[in-house]
């Protein structure tokens, strides 16, 4: 609420007039990384970190917006919008996406901020991309559905960020509802919530506070390396689409011979897609411990033969192995740094904590966060307590 109130003040005394308020989470993802891309499924949940935006609209045709965090301003005529390298470029791919596809947007004044750490891998870009569809679906009465918004979102990625991503987190962060992970399904987009239930337990996260700049093109590189498997497989067998089609020996039999790391690659989101499924059983039977148990697994996978870890993730994943308070750790969402997710006792969170900062530092020299998680509530309008309602 005080981060609300007070983006709700800056744009007041910015923009002189009433704002839109609206609320969109970052998402942590339990179990089936890289598969959103090659339709699997994924296990991913919103956070109660998120991105705030207050919006308005102006007489111009002119975006001016203004980050609370970067103390930055960024203003651009509608005709003239590019992508830029700053913050602002995930709101004018937004933008720019709604204009491309014929919604009547009109000039209007944006100020954001948020708590989601940046560059952690808790996906604050693509909470920025759903806060402002909704935002400015709302604001020009554009009719538009969730499941649209979020499309609009991950193509404001591609064409704006350069990220080829999946739909995973734009989906999470939108779609998200408190206490429940949602499994989706990304080749039909059907989706069902299930509920979180890790009595005793915590998700905490382990922020590396480290970003390699592979990020992003080692991560269209996967991309494309995942698309030449399925080409391959594809040659023999005529009805496969994706690799969500393709089994291991399909694997072996066409791709193994023809290039073993593009092999490693398709095998590791074959196992991923089959050890999601398993970990979603092991989680509506109450079955914490094999769940934690996948989640290694995964780890070992998107380190060995995915190659997206990096050295900061593989050592606090190894840190926590043998402690008996955690019952599994991964690196999540791209990889090349940001945050582990653990399943911890919740009594020997802080202990954890302390011994892991100290470690931490001393073997890597580097500081590390960590941050208890609750899964909340998906992209939502907010009101400010007192105010009765908003005036376009
Ligand atoms: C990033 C992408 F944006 C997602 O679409 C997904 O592919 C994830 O990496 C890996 O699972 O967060």
């Amino acid at each position: 609420m005080v981060m609300l109130a007070s983006i709700d003040k800056i744009y007041r005394e910015k923009f002189n007039g009433e704002p839109l308020l609206v609320r969109s989470p970052g998402r942590v993802n339990i179990i089936g990384e890289h598969t959103d891309y090659n339709e699997g499924f994924v296990l991913p949940g919103a956070i109660d970190k998120a991105i705030y935006v207050a919006i308005g609209k102006r007489e111009d045709a002119m975006i001016h917006l203004y980050s609370v965090d970067f103390k930055e301003s960024h203003e651009v005529a509608i005709s003239a919008m590019k992508p830029t390298k700053t913050w602002a470029t995930y709101i004018l791919g937004v933008a720019s996406q709604l204009l491309q596809r014929g919604h009547a947007v009109g000039g209007f004044n944006l100020v954001i901020d948020g708590d989601v750490p940046l560059g952690a891998g808790l996906s604050s870009s693509a909470a920025v991309e759903c806060a402002t569809v909704f935002a400015l679906n709302e604001l020009f009465s554009l009719g538009i559905d969730k499941m649209e918004m979020v499309k609009i979102a991950q193509k404001a990625e591609h064409s704006y960020a350069g990220v080829m991503c999946g739909i995973m987190d734009q989906f999470a962060s939108m779609f998200g509802k408190e206490g429940s992970v949602i499994k989706l399904d990304c080749r039909s987009l059907d989706f069902e919530y299930i509920p979180l239930k890790l009595d005793g337990y915590k998700l905490v996260l382990l922020n590396t506070n480290v970003k390699h700049s592979l990020a992003s093109s080692e991560y269209n590189v996967r991309r494309l390396q995942c698309e030449q498997g399925v080409a391959w497989v594809k040659e023999k067998y005529e009805q496969v689409n994706s690799l969500r089609d393709v089994s291991i020996p399909m694997l072996d039999e066409c791709v193994l011979g023809k290039d073993p790391v593009i092999y490693k690659r398709c095998r590791f989101i074959v196992e991923e897609i089959k050890r999601l499924n398993d970990a979603c059983d092991a989680l509506e039977m109450g079955d914490l411990k094999t769940l934690g148990q996948k989640m290694y697994e995964t780890h070992d996978g998107l380190s060995n033969d995915y190659e997206v870890s990096c050295k900061e993730l593989d050592y606090l994943v190894d840190a926590v192995r043998s402690e008996p308070a955690v019952l599994g750790a991964r690196m999540m969402g791209g990889g090349f740094g940001g945050c582990t997710i653990n399943i911890v006792q919740e009594d020997a969170i802080d202990d954890l904590a302390a011994k892991l900062k100290e470690t931490y530092k001393k073997d890597m020299q580097l500081d590390l966060s960590v941050h208890t998680v609750v899964i909340g509530e998906g992209t939502a309008i907010q009101k400010l307590p007192g105010s009765i309602h908003f005036n376009q």
